[in-house]
């Protein structure tokens, strides 16, 4: 179960369309595939009824879709941002350039992001793509939080071994990494109870 609550939902497919930067937002970002609209939906309670598309092909979604979230209790709100993947391999020039432009308009245009949710598959850790950006976003000392997905496909006698190689490759993470699955478990439910919290500390700080 979740007590966070979707409220208005905007699809973006340019800066014009962005909404009104009201809330502080929570950008996930990611390969295409690693399964960022599937952990919004876990993180949303809609592991049934989708609300962020979720597909099994690869590189689809070229739009940003913003999901404003309302926790119970009332206190503020914030917005989870499913931002377009990168790495896929038989994408065109132009739209490797329309994905540049869509997310550098986002990082640049003053909106009011907390933090990056930045999705790594727990099979692979950091892949090209993956550096790139977060070499860029380094730049701009944007603060992330590491989520591994697909934990489930990594046999469980290998999954402290493989979480500490990959913590050793360089991640950058506010809080040690988390190790999701797909599915409305106790890693989502401790995720949900850590992004409010990330919101609040970073904003004291
Ligand atoms: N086994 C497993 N499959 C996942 C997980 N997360 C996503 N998937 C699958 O990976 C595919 C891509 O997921 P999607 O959420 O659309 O990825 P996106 O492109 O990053 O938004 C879908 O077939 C999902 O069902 C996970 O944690 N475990
Ligand atoms: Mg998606």
């Amino acid at each position: 179960m979740t007590d966070w609550q979707p409220d208005v939902i905007c699809t973006a497919w340019n800066r014009a369309q962005f909404p009104a930067a009201e809330l502080p937002e929570v950008v996930f970002v990611g390969r295409s595939n690693v399964g960022k609209s599937t952990l919004i939906n876990v993180l949303l309670g809609r592991t049934r009824k989708k609300v962020a598309y979720v597909s099994s092909k690869p590189g689809k979604t070229r739009s940003a879709n913003f999901y404003r979230v309302r926790a119970a209790g009332g206190e503020g709100g914030f917005c989870l941002v499913d931002m377009p993947g990168y790495g896929y391999a038989s994408i065109g020039a132009e739209e490797k350039i329309n994905w540049w432009r869509l997310v550098s308009d986002f990082f640049s245009d003053y909106r009011p992001v907390a933090f990056v949710l930045h999705l790594v598959d727990f099979r692979h850790g950091l892949l090209e793509g993956d550096r790139e950006l977060t070499g860029w976003l380094d730049g701009m000392d944007m603060p992330r939080l590491v989520v591994f997905t697909k934990g489930d496909k990594i046999p469980k006698g290998r999954a402290k071994g493989q979480y500490e190689r990959h913590v050793a490759s360089g991640l950058a993470s506010v809080l040690p990494p988390f190790v999701t699955n797909g599915k409305n478990d106790q890693a989502a439910e401790r995720l949900r109870q850590a992004i409010p919290q990330i919101i609040r500390e970073l904003r004291n700080i």
